[in-house]
Parts: structure tokens; C-alpha cells; sequence
């Protein structure tokens, strides 16, 4: 029997329940190695003077973590360089704020290479590798040059951009010539598969042989569609807790006679922060009659501070959101509420909960995870209201919400009215859909059909120990 072995950038299971507030990759990455007890690899999220390529081996939160530190300049190059500059604005359509750096191609392939010398020892023959998202697309190139012949997938966490936008990648057919090296790589939805299966098509003699499988460089490749979820069952017990009902009643109790709307993002271009920011300002100025029934509460810890377009979206943020407040509020009321921090899960929770929207808008997302909790946390017998954007890779799942284009603010407005309108049966009605799809199609059902797809059966594997 097989051993599951997880890779991605950083490694971070959340250490005791609830009480860490990780990304949307940690806690999908977590809740399928808790299961599983696999082992977790990556960078410790340390630096050191020189790499040595020790191994750091513990155990958190149930998950074996092995992890190595890298050197500044990795940091540099790999990480906040051609990851976060090159490839996630690329890959959500900022060809404006995307960095060709070649300095940074040669970090990326550098990183890569490390990982591979340093994971490639610790593999047993029949282990299953399953590698996560765009820090590490040539990984598998390069434990197949070291000579490993396991069975390894690569699961992309963010879109597959169109063609046309991929091809302004300098050197793009090396990067996903280098993605055939895998046996299965998934996308989180049918629309990005079909991306790149027209890149492969139109740029490397590709053809797409019978449905999930594709010829391209002259080599073959299983592909797939696998949206992710959340775990539905710990969160579930999480919007039971006792912090979640503290955290409901206190959200409830300073917006007595009002509504609140949420949303909770990292602070990132992506997420449609500023278009949001909008779209709520034009609700204001259109509505004057519910303008003091509302309250928006914003919630967005910063990220990747080290990247100057994140600095530079935050100061416009800070900016907006002292506008809407200087041109609306009044001595005892104010509309707006712009926190930057991180909550406890079971708190967000809560949020979530006390909420009658939730006001997710990102401007492209791979799948967005924030949609699905805060319909998770919806009280069933008087639910809020899912405001989605049609660019999140959960609108392809998530059709009983109200679908805006984030770019559009008349939109937003628009859909906020008629989500503050809206009766409650036809809230319990929509609401009942949704809340059916993010439990059906589940954390644990997204990495079974991953894990079955890749081994080739779709059974579940024998819990594993490791190292
Ligand atoms: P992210 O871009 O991080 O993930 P998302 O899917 O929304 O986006 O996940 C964010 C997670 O962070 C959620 O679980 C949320 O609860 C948490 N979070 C956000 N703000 C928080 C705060 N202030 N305090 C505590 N927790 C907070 C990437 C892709 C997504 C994809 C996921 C998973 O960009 O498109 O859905 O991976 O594949």
C-alpha cells in the first residue's frame, strides 16, 4: 500500500484546532494529511546564510512536517520573485503588474531543483507524490532527472490563464513542457482545463486523445477537473462552538436594527478589494433610504508585504475606505468597518454567522473558500445571502448565489439591494442548494477523487507513517 506524500511552498498545518488562521491551501492541505497521517514537505517559511539542505522533521497538529529553510535570495527570486511577481498576476490576468525578471526564472528553477535533491531520498518505490500549486510547477522535471518513478500529480490551486495570456510568459512552453513530467495534474475547474488543453493544442503539436487525457510534446498527460472544498464536517462543529456563539451574538449586538455585510479576503489585488470598496460606495449613494441599516465590516490581513503592488493596493484601500466613511457616516453612525487583521477560525465563524451577506467578489480566484464557509455558517432557518463573483472558481458550483461582475459597481450595488430585500423563503431556498453543494463536494471528497485519480483506484489509502 501506497504512502501519500504532500508538497507545496510552505508548510503550516494550524497547530491546535481553531485556533490558527491559515490560507485556504493550509487548511485544505491539513485536513487531508490529518486522515491520512502522510507527510507534509516544504520550506519551514526560515531563511539561513547558506543552504544545507537539512532536514526539520515534527510533528504539528497530527501531520509529520518535513521541511527545509532556504537563503534570503531564494526568498527573493523564488518566492516573492517569480512566484508572486511573475506568475500570480500573470495567472490572474495582471499581465500589468507581472514581473519578467531573469533573474527570477533562474531562482524559481534553482528552488525547485533543492527540493527535488532534498525529497527525492526520502522516497520509498510505491509512494504517491502530490505536489501543489505554481511554486513548484517543474518539481516533478526534476526528481524524474533524479530518478524517481513514482507516480506524482501537481494540483494548481489558482486559474489556468487563456492562451493568449499565457504566451506572454517569457519562456512559457519550458514551463509547462516541464508539467508533462507529472502523471496527473488537476485544475479546480473544467474552464481552466480546458485552457490548457487549447495551450497544449495550439503550442506543442497537442491533442486531446479522449476526455482527461492529453498528448502534447509528444508525451502523454492524464488532466482533470477537482474543485475544492472545505472541511465541512470541522467546520460544522466549529460554527457550534462556544467562541463562534460569542463571536454571533457580539457581531449581532453592535449592529442591532442594521445589517451586516461581510467580507474576508487577504489583502490582494486579486480579490477585487477595490472594486468592492465601490460597488458598497454606489449602494450608498443610490439607497439613501437603507443607508442606516447596513454596516460593511471588511476583514483583510495583510500578505506579501515584501511585493510592492501589495503595498501599494493596501495605502489605496486605507484611503477608499476613510472616503466612504468621511462622506456618509454621521456622529453616532458609520457604514464602513476596515480591519486588517487575522481571526481565529471559530471566530470567523461567528462572523460569518451574524452576517445577512456575504460579499465575495474577487476579480479572478481560483476557487475561493470563503464563499463556502460563509454559507456553511448560515443559521438554516433564517440564512443570508451569498453575493459571488462570476471570475471565482466557485461559481461553476455555487449557482444559487447572486452572480456579479466585480468589475461592474452599478452590479454590486444592485445585488446588494436585492439581497437585503430578499424574503426568507427564497433565502432558504438558495441557500439550501448551496449549503447541499459545499457539503457534497467536501475537502475530503476533493482529495479521495485526487488520491484515486493519481493511484490509479479510486479506494482510500492506508493511513502511513513516515521518514
Ligand atoms: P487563497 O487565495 O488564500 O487560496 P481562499 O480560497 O479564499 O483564498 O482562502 C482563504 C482562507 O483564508 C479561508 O479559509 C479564510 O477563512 C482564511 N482567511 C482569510 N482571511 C482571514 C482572516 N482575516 N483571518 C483568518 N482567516 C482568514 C488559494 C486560491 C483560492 C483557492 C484556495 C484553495 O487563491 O482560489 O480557493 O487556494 O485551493
Amino acid at each position: 500500500m501506497s504512502r501519500l506524500i504532500v508538497v507545496s511552498n510552505r508548510v503550516n498545518p494550524p497547530s491546535s484546532d481553531g485556533e490558527e488562521s491559515v490560507g485556504g491551501l493550509a487548511m485544505a492541505l491539513a485536513a487531508s494529511l490529518r486522515e491520512y497521517s502522510g507527510v507534509w514537505f516544504g520550506w519551514s517559511g526560515k531563511t539561513v546564510d547558506t543552504f544545507t539542505g537539512e532536514l526539520n522533521i515534527e510533528e504539528i497538529g497530527g501531520v509529520t512536517a518535513a521541511t527545509i529553510d532556504l537563503e534570503e535570495i531564494d526568498l527573493e527570486e523564488y518566492y516573492n520573485g517569480y512566484a508572486n511577481k511573475t506568475l500570480w498576476p500573470l495567472f490572474h490576468y495582471r499581465n500589468d503588474l507581472a514581473a519578467f525578471d531573469r533573474a527570477y526564472d533562474k531562482g524559481y528553477m534553482r528552488v525547485n531543483r533543492r527540493f527535488a535533491e532534498t525529497l527525492a531520498p526520502l522516497i520509498r518505490p510505491d509512494d504517491l507524490i502530490w505536489v501543489h500549486d505554481y511554486h513548484l510547477i517543474p518539481l516533478a522535471r526534476e526528481l524524474r532527472s533524479l530518478g524517481v518513478k513514482n507516480r506524482i500529480g501537481f494540483f494548481l490551486h489558482i486559474p489556468w490563464p487563456a492562451h493568449q495570456v499565457m504566451i506572454n510568459l517569457p519562456r512559457h512552453r519550458q514551463l509547462v513542457e516541464a508539467m508533462f513530467d507529472y502523471d496527473l495534474v488537476g485544475f479546480q475547474t473544467g474552464e481552466y482545463q480546458q485552457a490548457f488543453e487549447e495551450y497544449v493544442i495550439s503550442e506543442a503539436e497537442g491533442a486531446v486523445m479522449r476526455p482527461g487525457c492529453l498528448k502534447g510534446f509528444g508525451r502523454i498527460l492524464e488532466v482533470g477537473a477537482f474543485p475544492i472544498g472545505i472541511d465541512a464536517a470541522d467546520f460544522a462543529r466549529m460554527v457550534k462552538s462556544s467562541r463562534a456563539r460569542r463571536m454571533r451574538d457580539l457581531m449581532t449586538a453592535c449592529t442591532v436594527f442594521r445589517h451586516l455585510i461581510v467580507g474576508v479576503d487577504r489583502l490582494d489585488y486579486s480579490k477585487g478589494l477595490e472594486e468592492r470598496f465601490l460597488g458598497f460606495e454606489q449602494f450608498l449613494q443610490r439607497n439613501p433610504d437603507l443607508r442606516r441599516e447596513v454596516l460593511m465590516l471588511q476583514i483583510a490581513p495583510v500578505s506579501r508585504e515584501a511585493v510592492e503592488a501589495y503595498q501599494e493596493i493596501r495605502a489605496r484601500l486605507d484611503s477608499l475606505s476613510g472616503r466612504i466613511n468621511g462622506e456618509f457616516a454621521d456622529v453616532d453612525w458609520a457604514p464602513f468597518r476596515w480591519v486588517n487583521r487575522n481571526y481565529r477560525r471559530d471566530e470567523l465563524a461567528g462572523i460569518y454567522g451574524a452576517a445577512r451577506v456575504g460579499l465575495v467578489t474577487p476579480l479572478r480566484d481560483g476557487m475561493n473558500l470563503v464563499a463556502k464557509e460563509y454559507v456553511a455558517a448560515q443559521n438554516p432557518d433564517d440564512p443570508g445571502v451569498l453575493i459571488l463573483s462570476r471570475f471565482a472558481g466557485a461559481a461553476r458550483q455555487m449557482r444559487d448565489a447572486l452572480l456579479v461582475n466585480p468589475n461592474s459597481p452599478e452590479e454590486v450595488a444592485d445585488a446588494l439591494r436585492r439581497a437585503l430585500a430578499m424574503e426568507k423563503p427564497e433565502r432558504i431556498r438558495r441557500w439550501g442548494a448551496l449549503f447541499d453543494n459545499v457539503q457534497r463536494e467536501d475537502v475530503v471528497g476533493w482529495r479521495d477523487e485526487f488520491v484515486g485519480a493519481l493511484s490509479g483506484k479510486s479506494v482510500k489509502m492506508r493511513p502511513a507513517l513516515v521518514v
